[in-house]
């Protein structure tokens, strides 16, 4: 058992909740997270969705070519942000991480300035948009490849492991890529090594239009860490705190050295899988409707009211201050300019050769 830790159930039939729909407290063990804790959590919670709906638009407007809508997946990706040790810890997340990059303090104007393939962008314009990375917090730059990510996550923390300073990995993923060959390789070598490392499984039901049921015979995801010998939870991925809890009780009992952990996370996007995708062909309008209802913001903000934490003068100051941040960030990512042609030969040799040099002179 992990010190301080609450110790949750693995392999619970009922997805592991803490907050109730109307936003009572429903754990069996104390609050840790202090009032200012819980307000700033609930920011990072409404910043990513206010992000998320911006880049959106921004797509519309043909100022970005892609985007994966995150709305609906903040729990699980601000309690991976809110579960690490900034700077030290290394993160696998995936395309669909948005809020999980931004709680964990990526600039919004780097974010934007990644998708709009700015001089803002640590990539240098070399990635598809939605494609974070940061050498400062030891964010893996993400790759387009489903599940190609798990297995140098699970290589890291092998190696972090080795040199025994305490640090973990955790990796991020979508329910379609527990599909992939890669996954199962990777998370196989994990169990056996007893690597450092949290697998968090972000279940939305669709991997773009195949449902869960055509995906796997399993329960559900969790259930798959048995066979790796680890532990697996499944958690209401709506509910922000018990993503949070969970998720940061296998990230220190990685960090002890216990081994690692499945977690799964029930969320659902409310958004199309991408802007090419037209969602209303494989999934009833009703359905997102209902899962609208269980909305994570609304859980954490009902929350806040119980507990006489939040009232709407708050939140309407809130959403004006988040929004002013993210509106000259966007300015500041478009102000940067657009990334010149020649960033494309750097940092691929030490020194580049001359032929490529070549290349690059005749640009112009
Ligand atoms: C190896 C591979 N196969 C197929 C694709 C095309 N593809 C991109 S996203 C996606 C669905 C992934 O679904 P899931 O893992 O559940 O994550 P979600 O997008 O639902 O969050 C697919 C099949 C890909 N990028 N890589």
């Amino acid at each position: 058992m992990i010190k301080g830790s609450p110790s949750f159930q693995p392999f619970s039939e009922k997805p592991i909740s803490l907050i109730g729909e109307n936003g009572e407290w429903t754990g069996s063990f104390d609050l840790t997270l202090d009032d200012g804790e819980l307000e700033s959590f609930y920011r990072d919670l409404v910043a990513a969705r206010v992000l998320d709906e911006r880049l959106v638009r921004l797509q519309r407007m043909g100022k970005i070519s892609f985007v994966a809508p995150s709305s609906g997946h903040e729990g699980p990706q601000v309690a991976v942000a809110r579960s690490v040790r900034k700077g030290r810890d290394w993160l696998y997340p995936y395309y669909r991480d948005t809020a999980l990059v931004m709680a964990l303090g990526v600039p919004v104007a780097e974010t934007v300035g990644q998708m709009m393939a700015t001089r803002a962008d640590p990539n240098k314009g070399r990635q598809m948009p939605a494609h974070a990375g940061s050498k400062e917090l030891n964010v893996f730059a993400v790759a387009s490849p489903i599940a190609s990510h798990i297995a140098p996550a699970v290589g890291t923390a092998i190696s972090m492991k080795l040199q025994g300073k305490g640090d973990v990995v955790v990796t991020t993923f979508g329910e379609g890529a527990t599909s992939e060959g890669d996954f199962h390789a990777a998370i196989n070598f994990a169990g056996a090594q007893g690597a450092p490392i949290v697998f968090v499984c972000q279940n939305n039901r669709y991997a773009i239009s195949v449902g869960y049921n055509r995906q796997t015979a399993a329960e559900n995801i969790a259930a798959k860490a048995r066979a790796y010998g680890m532990p697996g939870y499944t958690v209401d991925g709506m509910d922000p705190l018990a993503c949070y809890y969970v998720i940061r009780e296998a990230v220190e009992r990685a960090r002890e050295g216990v081994g690692p952990a499945l977690v799964e996370a029930n969320v659902y996007r409310y958004g199309p899988h991408s802007p090419a995708d037209d969602d209303t062909r494989y999934r009833p309008a009703e359905e997102v409707e209902s899962w609208r209802k269980r909305d994570p913001l609304i859980r954490m903000r009902r929350f806040l009211e119980k507990r006489g934490l939040w009232d709407d003068d708050q939140e309407k100051k809130m959403r004006e201050e988040i929004d002013e941040e993210q509106r000259k960030a966007v300015q500041q990512a478009e102000a940067s300019g657009k990334v010149p042609r020649e960033w494309m030969f750097d940092d691929v040799y030490s020194e580049v050769p001359e032929h490529l040099a070549e290349q690059r002179d005749s640009l112009g």
